[in-house]
């Protein structure tokens, strides 16, 4: 992301299936204002009224016979829109933005197989993300048997698996690689948490990390518009 005076800062949460991202996301949103920083909370695919019609239809599998090419240019449509419309404006008017997934889910779940070469979903990324990227992302990391039995457990009995939530333990063993990939790729960007740990664990390291990385050092977090400093990205 590319700060100016008062923007605000962007975190996003990547994992696979279950691993709490939904929970984390709230959990933040909660500790950044009693830190006195307002933050908006959104989601990919979706985060605006046409990315969330996107999102039911990727998550419906209606594109999954259009294969993952098309698949990952319909994310990318998604969060064009959420930019444009969610994204960007919060963070130019101060406000810190935290999404429940983001660009690396593309690299992960559509690259995952390595059916989409990695140079079109470079390409898609330049385009639809630009320079707005997180200045940190938290990669929640569990082992995808028990990321999907939590997510199981959570929807009961009677609930339909999504697109993607229906692939195969091997695929979503792949996920789970290319996610630690990316973080390995770009440490200053990306931390790894244990999503094993009891919801209160994770969130004390989420925010021991969001404090490390992203308040300035001697800075007091008083108000999140004023609070918001430009941030120096890397990768
Ligand atoms: N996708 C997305 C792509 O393929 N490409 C892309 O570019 C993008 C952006 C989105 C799907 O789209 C794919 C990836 C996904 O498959 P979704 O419905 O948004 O689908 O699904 P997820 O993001 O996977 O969200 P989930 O709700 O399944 O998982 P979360 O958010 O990680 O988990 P959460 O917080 O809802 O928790 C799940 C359950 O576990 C419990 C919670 O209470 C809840 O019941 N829980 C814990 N239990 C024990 N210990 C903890 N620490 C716990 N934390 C939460």
């Amino acid at each position: 992301m590319q700060g100016g005076a008062g923007q605000g800062r962007f975190i996003s949460f990547e994992g696979g299936e279950g691993a709490g991202k939904s929970t984390q996301c709230r959990r933040l949103k909660d500790a950044l204002a009693s830190a006195g920083i307002e933050a908006l909370l959104t989601r990919e695919p979706g985060g605006s009224p046409k990315a969330e019609e996107i999102r039911r239809l990727l998550l419906s599998g209606a594109v999954k016979p259009f294969g993952q090419s098309a698949e990952a240019m319909m994310f990318s449509a998604a969060r064009i829109d959420h930019l444009d419309n969610t994204i960007r404006p919060a963070l130019a008017a101060g406000i810190w933005v935290i999404c429940d997934r983001f660009a690396d889910s593309t690299r992960a779940y559509q690259g995952a197989r390595d059916e989409v070469e990695t140079g079109f979903i470079d390409a898609l990324e330049r385009v639809a993300v630009g320079q707005t990227r997180p200045d940190l992302t938290l990669i929640l990391d569990i082992a995808p048997e028990q990321g999907l039995r939590r997510a199981a457990d959570r929807a009961g009995a009677g609930s339909a698996p999504d697109r993607f939530e229906q692939e195969s333990l091997a695929f979503h063993r792949l996920v789970r690689n290319r996610f630690l990939d990316i973080a390995a790729r770009e440490p200053v960007r990306c931390a790894v948490i244990d999503a094993t740990l009891s919801p209160e664990a994770v969130a004390e390291r989420v925010w021991s990390t969001v404090k490390v990385r992203l308040f300035s050092a001697g800075t007091a977090p008083h108000r999140g518009r004023r609070m918001a400093q430009p941030q120096v990205r890397n990768g």
